[in-house]
């Protein structure tokens, strides 16, 4: 049984489009064994993007935030994986790219802190109203990657059985 199982959100920002970064992004979280389940470039609308950062509504970075956001075009993905949102953060860094770690998407391609590549869900309870927020129920695929008894032992079977 794949208990562990979870989905996350994560959206390439505009930076990460006019830098050609996309397909290397994606291929950390592939590679780390995470899958897609959902994929879409869009042009947000000032409404879905406000809404999305309302936690944020008030600071001194809001109104910058939103529109740097809103400057281009974004790379939506929801990833599925054993503990998805918290091993995409950990793959994602911390928030500036000046002091996330080498290794990390932010702290190699960036210095920034506005312009850090990525959101990435912070948790699973976020993860989940995320993919609502930004996804229609029949733009998610459900399907399992030949290879998932190898990338998780709560997935599969026993070596030889
Ligand atoms: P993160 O969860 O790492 O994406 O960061 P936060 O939710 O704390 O912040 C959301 C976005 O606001 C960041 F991606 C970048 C931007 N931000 C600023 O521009 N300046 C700040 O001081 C803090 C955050």
């Amino acid at each position: 049984m794949a208990g562990s199982m979870e989905r996350t959100l994560v959206f390439v920002k505009p930076d990460g489009l006019h830098r050609r970064l996309v397909g290397r992004i994606l291929q950390r979280f592939e590679e780390k064994g995470l899958h897609l389940v959902g994929l879409k470039l869009a042009r947000l609308s000032e409404d879905l993007i406000r809404e999305h950062y309302a936690e944020h509504r008030g600071k001194p970075f809001y109104e910058l935030l939103v529109r740097f956001v809103l400057s281009g075009p974004v790379v939506l993905m929801v990833l599925e994986g054993p503990e998805a949102a918290s091993v995409v953060r950990s793959l994602v860094g911390a928030t500036s790219g000046a002091k996330a770690s080498p290794g990390t998407i932010r702290g190699d391609f960036g210095v920034s802190q506005r312009f850090n590549l990525v959101h990435a869900s912070d948790g699973p309870a976020s993860a989940e109203r995320e993919v609502a927020h930004f996804f229609a129920p029949d733009e998610l695929v459900s399907w399992r990657p030949s290879d998932m008894d190898w990338l998780d032992e709560t997935a599969g079977k026993e070596p030889n059985s």
